[in-house]
């Protein structure tokens, strides 16, 4: 059922406690963890805490949620300075755009200047 824990799923595990991960930020609905392979020298994963698929199925199956993780977004960036300076929500959806972990997250990534288009 959409918004369960997946046994299989690698974020859900993080929620869980059952994977180690550098938290920076916790609120009731979200987590934000340090990517294990940084772009940036600042990027930060956003997850929901609930188990959805990706970007669309969140704004789908639990609205109120894509606000909880885009706010968050936006307070880890503040957390870590990088705000004033710009920095980028990137919502990878599906394998074709490079989603390799289908438990949806926000990167926040900041700190160096970021370039346009992405790779
Ligand atoms: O992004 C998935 C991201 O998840 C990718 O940047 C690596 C990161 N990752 C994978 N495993 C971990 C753990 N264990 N801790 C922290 N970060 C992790 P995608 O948009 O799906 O390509």
């Amino acid at each position: 059922m959409a918004g369960e824990p997946q046994s299989d799923c690698l974020f859900c595990k993080i929620v869980a406690g059952d994977i180690p991960a550098t938290i920076v930020r916790e609120s009731a609905t979200t987590v934000a963890f340090r990517d294990i392979n940084p772009q940036a020298p600042t990027h930060v994963l956003v997850i929901p805490r609930a188990h959805h698929a990706d970007a669309v199925s969140l704004a789908t199956e639990a609205p109120e949620l894509t606000a909880d993780l885009l706010r968050e977004a936006g307070e880890v960036a503040a957390q870590e300075h990088v705000a004033a300076g710009g920095y980028r929500i990137v919502l990878n959806t599906g394998a074709g755009a490079g989603q390799t972990v289908f438990h949806v997250h926000a990167h926040v990534l900041g700190g160096r200047d970021l370039t346009w288009p992405p790779g």
